[in-house]
Formats: structure tokens, C-alpha cells, sequence
């Protein structure tokens, strides 16, 4: 064992920035499936930091570009002083989500600490909507743009951040993006920015230098990493509420490769997992334990 570190494992159990109902149940079903004992079996030091509120995805009448706004606020703001306690006590965490907003716990969390920290944000999608660049209503992917205080994202989220922006362009690194699941928003924004892009497929090619690249870019401060398993290629690990990354993107094990160059940096502290729905891994069980097999191991 390389090395061994003190771990908080915090839940969100929210499914309410989402497209339907399921990502609630994710904490429940990662701790059921042992990623406590596993880590412990690694000989970290293991904290459960318990749950966030959870909230089950209805739709949302009153802001349908926005949906379930209030709700995504209380989960948030809820792991912020959650992911700031493990971060006070020297902890690295583990976030189960629940949704890709988990991202903005972390991040508001983690920069009010280190306005230096940047973000590996491993996702299928940039997150780089508003409600201008979309119909869909849901706050889940557009999580980055808040972060990055893109004009037009949605006020109340971001003002109960605690800095602003938390991220400048230079501290993010979109990781595993599908050129053909970014939205023309999306593309035009990151362009403006200037972010950092390493594709999918060029994750999958070589997870090692891939990961490299991303540590080579960042500054001295400390960087979170957050995981939207729809990153993965769906044929070989059916995890995510998105169903649509099918035989493109890295397998589990590529991206765990890139994943454990990623955390045994020693800038690395907070781990966030989101978009795993559970009923997607009925037929093929094995798959949340390969997954819990692989968080571990990167941890
Ligand atoms: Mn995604």
C-alpha cells in the first residue's frame, strides 16, 4: 500500500437538478455495495460523513427553465459545509452524488479555502448550459457555467456560492468531452473561455498521458476531481442516467487508470461521483462492483 490518507465519504442523495428520478439512490447503493470497507481495506482511515437532503426528482411548474431550483440550492449549500468540515480537518473526500451539481459543493467549499484550487471535470458533457442554451429545464448540466459565472446562468444558484466566480477558465480541465454531445451554447462559450479540452477518445487512447496533461497544466493549489459516469463507455459499464455514451468514450478501466494518476497527485482532495442511476446495472450487477473496485483503488 502506497500510502494511506484519512477519507470522509459524504452523500447527496438528490436527484432534483436531473431529468427524472434515480440518481437519489446512488449513496445508498455505493455504501450497501462495501465503498466503505474497501477503502478501509486499503488501510485508509475512513469517516462517514453521513447524508445530504434528499430530494427525488418531480417536475417543477414554477421554474421550468430552472427546475427544482430551491431544492438544488439545500443540497448544495448543505454539502458545502459538509465537503468545508472534512476539508478543515485535513481529510480528503469522497462525494456520492446524486447529480453533477455536487460539483458546486465542492468547488465553493474548496475555493473559499484556496481561491487557486481548479477542477478535472470528467464528463461526457461540458455543463456549459444556461436556460439560453437549452429548453430542457434541467440545472444538471449546466453546472460548469455557474461555477465560471457564465452570464445568464441562473442567479439564485450562483449567488449562494461562496465566491464568485469560483473558477477562472485557467483552473478548469474538461476531461472524456464528446465533441457530439456539446451544445452550439456550449461550444461558443468554451471557445470564449479559452478551457482546456481533452477529449474522450483521447482519454481512452492513453489514460496515463491524458492525465498527465491535466496535472501538467495546473498551478500549485489544490484540485478536486468530479466523475459523471456517463464519461464511460455504456456497453461496457451501464452506470448513468445518460444511456447515450454507447461504444465511444473510455471503459471503466481506462478511466480508472486516468482517475488513479489523477488522485495520487499530491494536490488532489476531493473526489466527486454523479449521474450513476442504479436501476441502469439490474442486468449486469458486476458493474457496481468493478466501479466500487476502481474508486478505491484510485483513492
Ligand atoms: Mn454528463
Amino acid at each position: 500500500m502506497a500510502r494511506t490518507r484519512k477519507i470522509v465519504v459524504i452523500g447527496a442523495p438528490s436527484s432534483a437538478g436531473s431529468y427524472a428520478a434515480g440518481q437519489e439512490q446512488a449513496p445508498r447503493v455505493l455504501r450497501e455495495r462495501g465503498i466503505l470497507e474497501r477503502l478501509r481495506q486499503r488501510g485508509h482511515e475512513v469517516v462517514d460523513g453521513g447524508d445530504g437532503p434528499l430530494h427525488i426528482w418531480a417536475p417543477d411548474a414554477a421554474h421550468p427553465l430552472a427546475q427544482n431550483v430551491n431544492q438544488v440550492i439545500a443540497s448544495v449549500t448543505a454539502l458545502d459545509l459538509q465537503v468545508g468540515e472534512a476539508l478543515d480537518d485535513d481529510a480528503h473526500v469522497l462525494v456520492l452524488g446524486g447529480s453533477c451539481l455536487v460539483a458546486l459543493g465542492v468547488m465553493s467549499a474548496l475555493t473559499a479555502r484556496a481561491p487557486d484550487a481548479g477542477l478535472v471535470y470528467m464528463d461526457r458533457h461540458s455543463d456549459l448550459n444556461t436556460p439560453d442554451t437549452t429548453t430542457d429545464g434541467a440545472l444538471d448540466w449546466m453546472g460548469l457555467a455557474l461555477l465560471l459565472d457564465v452570464p445568464g446562468s441562473v442567479r439564485e444558484l450562483r449567488d449562494a456560492l461562496r465566491t464568485k466566480p469560483v473558477l477562472t477558465p485557467d483552473r478548469v480541465h474538461l476531461f472524456g468531452v464528446d465533441p457530439a454531445a456539446t451544445t452550439g451554447g456550449e461550444r461558443r462559450i468554451r471557445d470564449s473561455l479559452g478551457l482546456a479540452v481533452t477529449t474522450g477518445s483521447q482519454v481512452a487512447a492513453d489514460p496515463r498521458a491524458a492525465a498527465e496533461r491535466v496535472l501538467a497544466g495546473f498551478g500549485a493549489g489544490p484540485f478536486a476531481i468530479h466523475l459523471d459516469v456517463d464519461v464511460l463507455d455504456f456497453t461496457d459499464a451501464p452506470l448513468a442516467e445518460d444511456t447515450g455514451g454507447r461504444n465511444t468514450g473510455p471503459d471503466l478501466a481506462e478511466a480508472a487508470e486516468a482517475l488513479a494518476v489523477l488522485c495520487r497527485d499530491p494536490r488532489f482532495r476531493v473526489l466527486s461521483v454523479g449521474e450513476l442511476n442504479p436501476t441502469r446495472s439490474v442486468g449486469d450487477p458486476r458493474v457496481i462492483d468493478r466501479f466500487v473496485d476502481a474508486l478505491a483503488r484510485a483513492l
